[in-house]
């Protein structure tokens, strides 16, 4: 294998960019002929995480698995790309420690709750806001913001185009592309 694997992690609120940087790099990395693998928190949550809801232990469950899972596509090869909120530091540290530091980054897509609320392109905070979802994370469950990210994306400034290349230049750092 000339491939070496790398895990990505996106943290962020829901409605940052997340996904949908994940998705554009993917893309990227398929282009170049890489092999990648996207783990998406709201995909995971209808299979494997399917039991999980939104408690402080279930979110550390989610995490949990999503980090173990990464590792095996991680040592399989592929460059893994996990979008997924991870709000509490603890978490991302287990998934750091997990991997191994060298082939784990963070990057945190960073966007205020307030242009989060307006994208709201789910129509969550919507319902957060109608009192159909509880525990919704950075209205009424915890964010907390990563301390030493490897990357910071500001998606209120960054368009995706440039957000795509900024992770593949930090991918490029690690890996042949
Ligand atoms: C946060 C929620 C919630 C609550 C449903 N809090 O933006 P999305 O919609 O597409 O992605 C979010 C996803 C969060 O799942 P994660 O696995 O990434 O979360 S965590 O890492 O904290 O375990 C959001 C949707 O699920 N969603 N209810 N209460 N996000």
């Amino acid at each position: 294998l000339d491939q070496i694997g790398l895990v990505v992690w996106f943290t962020g609120l829901s409605g940052a960019g997340k996904s949908t940087i994940a998705a554009e790099v993917e893309k990227e990395l398929i282009r170049l002929n890489k092999a990648v693998y996207v783990l998406d928190g709201d995909n995971i949550r209808h299979g494997l995480c399917s039991d999980l809801g939104f408690s402080k232990k279930d979110r550390n469950e989610n995490v949990r698995r999503i980090a173990e899972t990464a590792a095996l596509f991680k040592d399989a090869g592929l460059i893994v790309l996990v979008a997924c909120i991870s709000p509490i530091g603890k978490m991302r540290d287990f998934a750091r420690q997990r991997i191994g530091a060298d082939n784990f980054r963070e990057v945190y897509v960073k966007a205020d709750i307030k242009v989060c609320i307006e994208r709201d392109p789910k129509g969550l905070y919507k319902k957060v806001k109608g009192g159909q979802i509880k525990d919704f994370t950075g209205i009424t469950s915890e964010y907390e913001t990563p301390e030493k990210p490897d990357l910071i994306i500001d998606t209120t400034i960054t368009t995706i185009k440039e957000s795509t290349l900024m992770v593949i230049d930090m991918i490029m750092k690690e890996v042949d592309l």
